[in-house]
């Protein structure tokens, strides 16, 4: 049996959590909060991390790949080559170029913290250039990158609304407002599996906000 570590406010475990969902691979949750990790299972205090028959695994995509490779149900990634590699790409980009430079803002969007204006006027040029280069890449025929749901799309269910609503806290100004990820999270939001995430992730997020005041 597969144990996804950590907990359901986290985009990273989602991500994973979301995967395991739509391939319908069984697996258990272990609430695991930041500061009570297993550091053999994830050596940086990082979740998610994945218990697994063979032993642990940490860092979300590598994960992501290993249920691919061991579950080829529901497959996540196109047969192509070529297909595969552009929705990893487009994964790479959201995670890489777009959340993890939001990421920069979250202190003070989320968590009652306090930027500096030099932070947030480079973060703002970056997420800028970032989002005008994501854009060529993601076309939203349908799902992000084409006509199936892939990888790509399972990142952008989980990362693309923290971008978005880091960036309209931060600066007034929804940085993806141009492209259609408004209706595109709306027409993923359908899929049971991700309303099953977010709807864990609702829940989850009281608990954690609770457990920063008490
Ligand atoms: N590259 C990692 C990122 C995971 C990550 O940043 N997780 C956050 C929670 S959303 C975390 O554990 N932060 C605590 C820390 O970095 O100490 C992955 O893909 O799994």
């Amino acid at each position: 049996m597969l144990t996804l570590c950590g907990f359901s406010a986290s985009n990273y475990y989602n991500k994973v959590k979301l995967a395991l969902l739509e391939k319908d691979v069984p697996f258990q949750e272990e609430l695991v909060w930041v500061g009570q990790t297993d550091r053999a299972a994830s050596p940086l205090g990082k979740v998610p991390y994945l218990k697994t028959d063979e032993g642990p695994l940490c860092e979300s995509t590598v994960i992501l790949e290993y249920l691919e490779a061991k579950y080829p149900q529901h497959p996540l990634l196109p047969a192509d080559p070529f297909a595969a590699a552009k929705a990893r790409e487009l994964l790479r980009f959201i995670e890489l170029h777009l959340e993890l430079v939001a990421r920069n803002l979250y202190p003070e969007a989320f968590f009652g913290g306090k930027i500096s204006d030099a932070a947030k006027e480079k973060t703002a040029q970056q997420l800028e250039k970032n989002v005008a280069a994501f854009a060529t890449l993601a076309g939203f025929p349908s799902f992000i990158g084409g006509a199936e749901f892939t990888l790509a799309d399972v990142g952008a269910a989980v990362h693309l609304p923290l971008v978005s609503s880091a960036s309209k806290i931060i600066y007034g100004k929804d940085v993806l407002a141009d492209l259609p990820v408004r209706d595109y999270l709306r027409r993923i939001g359908e899929r049971p599996a991700v309303q099953k995430v977010n709807a864990d992730r609702k829940a989850n997020t009281e608990l954690m906000l609770a457990r920063a005041k008490a």
